[in-house]
């Protein structure tokens, strides 16, 4: 799977109008979590605008990585900005698609090395626990974290999380640590 070969296909708000895919991984997190950068790293030169105006993206952004094989770009949560409605249209719009795919392979979840996992970064991981949905817990920016600090940040994340250090994806885009190992799970999820 060259990564020249990934291209936008669609944005769409209404989860119920996606229609069928053969296989799809989805990347969801808060706002400002280095989500368009980490897409951009793994597969999307250019195509997954990093932006200045966090929330800026609200729509469900799809890629296709072969055909029938998606790579879905959910909008960023936690935003100050953005009416009640809104943001309870963006919950409906997230939820909708996170229930609602068969052949979802995998959810990853951004958040922030340094930071760790926010109180909605929290409810998101509960949520989709109690959905039984698959997820797994990718640590952002990991180079701002100071080298002396890297073992016991990663390990203070899972404990956060409720999952082990080593099932922590340990990232970092700009330094590109842990970005061809995501890349190659993520081809893997989407194969077969
Ligand atoms: N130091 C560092 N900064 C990063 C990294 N990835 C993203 N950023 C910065 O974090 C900010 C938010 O990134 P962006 O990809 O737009 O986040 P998004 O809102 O989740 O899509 C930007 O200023 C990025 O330059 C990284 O690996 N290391
Ligand atoms: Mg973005």
């Amino acid at each position: 799977m060259p990564p020249d070969s990934v291209k936008f296909l669609f944005s769409e708000t209404d989860p119920a109008r996606l229609g069928p895919s053969c296989g799809e991984v989805a990347f969801v997190g808060r706002s400002n979590a280095g989500k368009s950068t980490l897409l951009n790293a793994l597969f999307l030169k250019g195509l997954a605008r990093v932006s200045g105006t966090p929330g800026c993206t609200r729509t469900i952004n799809v890629y296709q990585v072969a055909a029938g094989r998606w790579l879905v770009d959910l909008p960023g949560y936690g935003f100050a900005s953005g009416t009640e409605a809104s943001r309870a249209g963006w919950g409906a719009m997230i939820e909708g698609y996170l229930t609602g795919r068969r052949n979802l392979r995998m959810i990853f979840v951004l958040v922030d090395a340094k930071v760790g996992p926010t109180k909605l970064d929290l409810q998101m991981l509960r949520w989709l626990q109690t959905q039984g949905l698959p997820w797994r817990v990718v640590a952002t920016k990991s180079d701002q974290v100071k080298s002396a600090r890297q073992q016991a940040q990663r390990r203070a994340v899972a404990d956060a999380a409720g999952v082990l250090p080593e099932n922590v994806a340990w990232i970092s885009a700009l330094e590109n640590l842990g970005v061809r190992e995501l890349r190659r799970e993520v081809s893997s999820l989407l194969e077969g």
